[in-house]
């Protein structure tokens, strides 16, 4: 079962490096990484289960937070409008995106970083993504706001991109003229 203390934090060279593709179809070891990534979504998200094995809630988690060099994603979260994303993802890849911004209004967090870091992340509004699912079949997700926010996250920590490199230095709550703000 996979804990906080398996989650990498700042600082560890593999939240800043380009993960590696994976061989397609997935084999055993690798699909019972995903599984066991989207086990600690759900577990994190369970009120009980959170409590007793001390984990924080997330909604993703990429590989290179475990410290694996490899380009696979899990989430698991229902979007505003009450719509279920769960996958477990290889070799995601956003193939379009709008030229429209969006960002949180409450900005961003990450499991790998122990302070707060204030300010808004603009991320592109809508994307698709290609990706071959835990089963080894291919995908193609269409995706927007919060679910868009949420992969773009996750995807970014594949390129070693962390979400605190996109806030304005000097004025970290300056919005962009085409960006939209999710509340
Ligand atoms: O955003 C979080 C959340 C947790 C429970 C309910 C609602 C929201 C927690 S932070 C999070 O899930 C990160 C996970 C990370 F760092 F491991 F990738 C992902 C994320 C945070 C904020 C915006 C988009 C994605
Ligand atoms: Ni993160």
């Amino acid at each position: 079962m996979i804990t906080m203390k398996d989650i990498v934090r700042e600082g560890h060279p593999s939240l800043r490096e380009k993960a590696s593709e994976i061989a397609v179809p997935p084999g055993d070891e690798d699909k019972q990484l995903l599984q066991e990534m989207l086990d600690f979504l759900k577990n994190s998200q369970d009120e009980e289960t959170a409590e007793k094995y001390d984990l924080r809630p997330g909604v993703g988690l990429a590989a290179p937070q475990l410290g694996i060099n490899k380009r696979m994603i899990a989430v698991h979260f229902e979007d505003p409008k009450g719509k279920q994303y769960s996958y477990g993802l290889i070799n995601p890849k956003i193939i379009s995106h709008s030229v429209e911004q969006a960002y949180l209004a409450a900005g961003e967090g990450c499991l790998s970083v122990d302070r707060d870091v204030e300010g808004y992340v603009h991320r592109n509004a809508r994307i698709t993504v290609t990706a071959t699912d835990m089963e080894g079949n291919p995908l193609k997700l269409r995706l927007r706001d919060y679910a868009a926010i949420v992969f773009q996250h996750e995807i970014d920590h594949l390129n070693g991109v962390m979400f605190y490199d996109y806030i304005n230095k000097n004025n970290p709550f300056l919005s962009a003229e085409n960006a939209k703000m999710i509340d």
